[in-house]
């Protein structure tokens, strides 16, 4: 531990039970109690988010920051960050978090040259990587920051303007670099501003293909210097950019493949930005889990009224059940985890805010998971969805999905049958199933 202690009068989070009243503990959340095959702690895998956590002070476009983050007051920048990776590991011990994921420049602030940027990250990841031996602490994945510079407003691999493209470069790399040093299991592209404003000044086809050659470019460059983690894409359909190219699973999906991309990258689903696209968050994961490529998530939670992205903690244990049944259903995380890519609301001020947030969203993703695996052990929402596609299992529909029939013969096979009787969807009695375990 360092000599300062941040969250002053706050012990490690422990588990109680459902019947504990105290703010301060879990009542679902027991890392190591079992479900299934694995603890709930090799099921979840939460991450805490570094930026949202230790270095969002609350600004809105319309008010200045709110949250004096006693690790943030110092006047010198490394001095800030070093503080503040204090302030987190004593945070993610207290919370009992196994990982963390962080932005490039949310460790330390930019430098006003390449080789001060440099030499602060440096000084960063060796603090981190102290940090890590000294806890069980580990970083889910890093990333790099491609959007807030104002050298990026027009995207960063999909810049028009070449040189912005290196600085990119320049940035992903020493990203990478310091993600393999900390033995990141992961690596997210989120493309900030990898998109545009307007087609009328926009080459979309260049833009799309730079895209792909700088993902392969950063592909080739971490796989000659070790990292045998997963790249992650993640989708969202807009803000900052009006049209972003990696809109959601599907497009992610259809972009990987055009460029064969699709051995080395996954998904990383991210709720607020599912449901941006019009989508829940529970479509994005099965159309990821179907092709094999759900690699992670990132936890959060938007609102009903708004169409932008809040970033709220998840509470809603119906939803997160729906999410977990398809997570479960794909096999669970390997790579990936649950990376809580949420904030406190901007009026949230006190340190233990924090603290509410993060039990608050573990426990209702433990009680998703113990209702999810129930509802699996159970198996008759298996065994209805599948009696539902039974018709293809034996003769002409057995045929037909392995690819024997003919157009012809469809048509041929619909003339025997008289018109066929309704059968019920029973979508009521199947939500009814699952509230019987929420
Ligand atoms: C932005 C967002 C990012 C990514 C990492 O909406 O979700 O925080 O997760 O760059
Ligand atoms: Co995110």
């Amino acid at each position: 531990m360092a000599k300062h202690e941040y969250f002053q009068g706050i012990k490690r989070v422990t588990y109680e039970g459902p019947r504990s009243d105290n703010p301060l503990a879990f009542r679902y959340y027991n890392a190591n109690q079992r479900v299934g095959k694995k603890t709930m702690k090799e099921h979840l895998r939460f991450a805490i988010a570094y930026w949202h956590t230790f270095t969002g002070m609350g600004a809105d476009p319309f008010g200045a920051p709110t949250k004096k983050f006693p690790w943030l007051q110092g006047a010198d920048a490394l001095d800030r960050g070093f503080r503040k990776m204090d302030a987190a590991f004593e945070f993610m011990t207290k919370i009992g978090a196994p990982y963390y994921c962080f932005h490039d420049f949310d460790l330390v602030e930019e430098g006003d040259s390449w080789k001060e940027s440099e030499r602060r990250l440096q000084k960063m990841v060796d603090h981190a990587r102290s940090w890590q031996r000294q806890t069980e602490v580990k970083l889910l994945w890093g990333t790099a920051n491609l959007f807030a510079h104002p050298r990026y407003m027009n995207g960063a691999a999909t810049n028009p303007d070449f040189r912005v493209v290196a600085c990119a470069g320049w940035q992903v790399k020493n990203a990478l670099d310091a993600t393999i040093a900390l033995g990141g299991a992961g690596y997210t592209f989120w493309g900030g501003r990898e998109g545009y404003l307007s087609l009328l000044n926009t080459d979309m086809k260049r833009e799309q293909e730079h895209l792909a050659r700088f993902l392969g470019m950063a592909r080739d460059y971490g796989r000659a210097n070790g990292f045998k983690g997963s790249f992650y894409i993640e989708p969202k359909p807009m803000e900052p950019s009006k049209h972003q190219y990696d809109f959601d699973a599907a497009t992610c999906l259809s972009f990987l493949r055009e460029f064969d991309l699709l051995d080395d990258f996954k998904l990383n689903i991210e709720v607020n930005h599912a449901t941006l696209a019009q989508h829940t968050f529970q479509h994005e994961l099965q159309v990821a889990a179907n092709a094999g490529k759900l690699g992670s998530i990132d936890a959060n939670r938007g609102d009903y009224q708004n169409g932008w992205d809040t970033d709220q903690f998840p509470n809603n244990v119906y939803e997160l059940t729906e999410a977990m049944l398809v997570i479960l259903g794909a096999g669970g995380f390997k790579t990936g985890g649950i990376n809580f890519d949420a904030k406190t609301r901007r009026n949230s001020t006190d340190l233990t805010d924090i603290f509410y947030a993060h039990i608050g969203g573990m426990d209702a993703f433990a009680r998703a998971l113990l209702a999810a695996h129930a509802i699996l052990e159970d198996g008759e929402l298996k065994d209805f969805v599948r009696q539902r596609y039974s018709s293809f299992d034996k003769g002409a529909g057995k045929q037909f999905a392995s690819g024997k029939l003919t157009l012809s013969d469809l048509s041929r096979i619909a003339g025997v049958f008289p018109e066929p009787e309704q059968i019920s969807g029973r979508q009521e009695y199947i939500e009814n199933l699952i509230s019987r375990y929420v």
